[in-house]
């Protein structure tokens, strides 16, 4: 009996490690209590931190004071945002970091950019355990197969290993029933 609840408890621990990280996004609240505003030191408070692939940006400030337009580097440096571009003005702007790279928000409003600093720059790293969608450039390709894959191929080998793991673990507990 209590060597069934001891294997139940392992096959939950196996299922959690295996879908815990995909889930840990962290949500930041940009210039956290002095929020989205001039005069605060972005730069600084991004310094030590690690922006990951699915966390979250949250910019605060009063609606109408401020806004947020994402901006390449030029824009950040000449305080710019592109020709056309809708800023984000909710007062509690939520961005997900979708993508890996380097990302640029300036505020859009009179001079709070140019004068105030009210912009910041930050790196978001991609996600790690991710080797399909990361491809290291060091490691030689192998030669394509001579039959065609279609291109999602490498999306659902990955997640064929993910099932395979869980058949295993499955496997594997149920053979010590
Ligand atoms: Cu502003």
């Amino acid at each position: 009996m209590s060597n069934s609840s001891r294997l139940q408890l392992f096959i939950i621990l196996a299922i959690i490690a295996i879908f815990v990280p995909s889930i840990s996004a962290v949500e930041y609240i940009v210039g956290d209590e002095s929020g989205w505003t001039v005069n605060f030191d972005y730069q600084a408070w991004a310094t030590g931190k690690e922006f990951h692939v699915g966390d979250k940006l949250i910019f605060k400030y009063p609606q109408g004071v401020h806004n947020v337009f994402k901006v390449d580097g030029g824009g950040f440096r000449q305080c710019t945002a592109p020709a056309g571009a809708e800023p984000l003005s909710s007062g509690n702007d939520t961005i997900t970091l979708a993508t890996p790279g380097r990302k640029w928000y300036i505020c859009g409003v009179a001079q709070h950019c140019e004068v105030g600093k009210q912009k910041l720059f930050i790196t978001v790293i991609g996600k790690v355990l991710s080797p399909a969608s990361s491809p290291s450039p060091s490691q030689p390709q192998p030669p394509p197969p001579s039959q065609n894959q279609p291109s999602g191929a490498s999306t659902v080998t990955s997640a064929a290993s993910g099932f395979g793991l869980m058949f295993l673990i499955s496997t594997s507990v149920l053979g010590l029933l």
